[in-house]
């Protein structure tokens, strides 16, 4: 038997966090190895090319800013960019830098065990890799294992399926055809208003409405793009001072909702509505803290609901009741006024709700809907799903999944107690998916080669969180969390849309204090953590 390759990091998974941590570690002379199960780079943007895909941060801050030349020499097209357009972006930024020639493509890792005799991780693969590396880095992204009802009968359906997180690469073509849409998330509402274009019919089975705030998305001023190049370094510089890594250049209303005056209110939330996009929820400071803030902005949103949509019956049902941004807030084109459309119909699932997938359609509790396609917009086993598919082994043969059998448990969402070396970048316990994810990536990846760095210079051989150090911070967590309303909702930051997933509220709002006490921890010496020598 051959012995196995060595490499200093092994890294899994080659979108944005993956591409930036290969390109970091070379530039700092580790050897790396990245394994991809996709057939190219991009992550999230490789995989999600449903109709309708774009982002939902401004492009010109959805991007590195990491190396001048790159973010001066790449032109984006529009205010939000496209899926497609994403996608290119990454390719550009894996030729630019070469980073191929360390992927191995359409690889999954399977298993990954920590060693504890020599502090080194064992990694296998789906295609025979058997790789040792001091350094495992989890660059598998928090939206990346697609969540799949188990319906009644699913398996019986004689048309065609699709999952909006694995769409095919030749797209679909939706034209003449009965289509059903499962899901009122993000993916649903920037895909149903295309493929309501498209198919005969539409039906849209929904469990809970969504709020949704238009995008206004068109092509960006060239004008304007020359004048933002020019400064975006200071541009890079505010996004981490925002809460959410993103937005700076949008007055800001530090008050409270609650003491603007009616027309004030108003005002202010008709001036963000008319921006567009996610800004709407900085119109004032307390809009996702008090219950009493949040109905003002709800209630505004469900009124503009009322009337995009034409039949008060439906726009009943369309009409979201949890707080707003509680979930994701949606960020749209068209997606309520697609329900005006005599092709479009909406099957509220609290009324009526799926009893089974049939050979050609969907059962609800009042009858059946003939469908010769059906897309599963049902979202991802979030920020822990990807994690836990690989079997991970840490020290004393613990794993991964029973070490976080009661919801996932980190230090600082960078390291976990038991698994030495091993690094999550924008795990849960860190802000990930409620900031601009270029902004957490980076700074990820950075922390995380600066660490490195240091365990190299002074020779040590590992670095793991303590136990106190990552209670302390799963406590810390939890307490942010719970000064906000996100925590009452069923949401996927809960874990809430996967049934039998450990309810936990996993990401940590608010990127600058984080960001400073990354700093502090690595300042001190890596408190929380012990390093051990070889
Ligand atoms: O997934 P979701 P998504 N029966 O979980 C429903 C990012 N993103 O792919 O709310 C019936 O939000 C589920 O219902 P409920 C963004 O961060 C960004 O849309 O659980 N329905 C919900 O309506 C986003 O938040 C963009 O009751 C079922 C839907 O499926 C995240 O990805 C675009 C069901 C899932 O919504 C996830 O978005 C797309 C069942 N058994 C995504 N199970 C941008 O704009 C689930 N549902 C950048």
């Amino acid at each position: 038997m051959s012995s196995p390759r060595r490499v200093d990091a092994v890294v899994v998974g080659a979108g944005f966090a993956g591409l930036y941590m290969l390109h970091k570690l070379r530039s700092e002379g580790f050897s790396a190895v990245v394994f991809e199960a996709g057939g190219g780079v991009g992550g999230t943007w490789y995989w999600n090319r449903y109709p309708g895909a774009r982002c939902d941060v401004e492009s010109m801050e959805y991007s590195y800013g990491f190396d001048e030349e790159l973010e001066q020499d790449w032109e984006w097209t529009e205010r939000y960019a496209p899926q497609p357009e994403i996608l290119r972006y990454a390719n550009h930024v894996a030729d630019r830098f070469d980073l191929r020639r360390d992927i191995e493509f359409e690889t999954r890792v399977t298993t990954a065990t920590f060693l504890e005799a020599n502090s080194t991780w064992h990694v296998h693969t789906d295609r025979g890799h058997d790789i040792v590396s001091q350094f495992l880095v989890m660059a598998t992204g928090c939206l990346s294992s697609a969540n799949i009802p188990e319906i009644n009968g699913a398996a019986t359906f004689t048309g065609s399926s699709f999952h909006t997180g694995t769409w095919p690469q030749k797209g679909v073509d939706f034209t003449g055809q009965r289509v059903g849409v499962i899901g009122t998330g993000s993916s649903a509402i920037q895909a149903i208003p295309i493929i309501a274009e498209q198919a005969r019919h539409l039906t849209v089975f929904q469990r809970t409405a969504s709020f949704a705030v238009p995008a206004w998305n068109q092509a960006l001023d060239p004008g304007a793009v020359k004048e933002l190049k020019a400064e975006y370094q200071t541009l890079r510089a505010e996004q981490r001072q925002m809460a959410t890594g993103f937005g700076s250049r949008i007055e800001r209303k530090d008050g409270s909702a609650l003491d603007a005056t009616p027309d004030e209110l108003a005002q202010e939330l008709q001036r963000r509505w008319e921006y567009g996009g996610l800004s709407f929820l900085g119109a004032y400071n307390d809009l996702l803290l008090t219950n009493a803030a949040n109905d003002l902005a709800a209630d505004f949103v469900r009124n503009k609901l009322r009337q995009i949509v034409h039949d008060p019956a439906v726009a009943d049902k369309l009409t979201p009741t949890q707080v707003i941004g509680c979930k994701r807030l949606c960020v749209d084109t068209g997606y309520w006024a697609t329900f005006n459309r005599p092709n479009v119909h909406l099957v509220d699932l609290q009324d009526d709700p799926i009893e089974a997938i049939t050979p050609t359609g969907i059962r609800t509790a009042t009858g059946e809907h003939p469908l010769e396609a059906i897309v599963y917009a049902t979202g991802f086993d979030a920020m822990t799903g990807a994690l836990l598919k690989i079997e991970i082994t840490g020290r004393g043969g613990v794993s991964l999944r029973e070490a976080w059998a009661a919801g996932p448990r980190t230090y600082l969402g960078l390291g976990v107690a038991g698994f030495p070396n091993l690094f999550t970048i924008t795990g849960p316990g860190s802000p990930s998916v409620l900031t601009n994810m270029l902004v957490s990536i980076q700074h990820h990846v950075e922390w995380i080669a600066e660490c490195i760095g240091h365990l190299r210079q002074n020779h040590l051989a590992a670095i793991e969180a303590t136990e106190p150090a990552q209670e302390a911070w799963v406590d810390y967590v939890n307490t942010v969390a719970s000064f906000t309303l996100f925590p009452t909702c069923n949401s996927w930051y809960l874990g809430a849309n996967v049934p039998g997933k450990t309810r936990v509220f996993m990401p940590l709002p608010g990127f600058p204090p984080y960001a400073e006490q990354c700093a502090h921890v690595a300042r001190s010496g890596y408190e929380g953590f012990a390093l051990t020598m070889p």
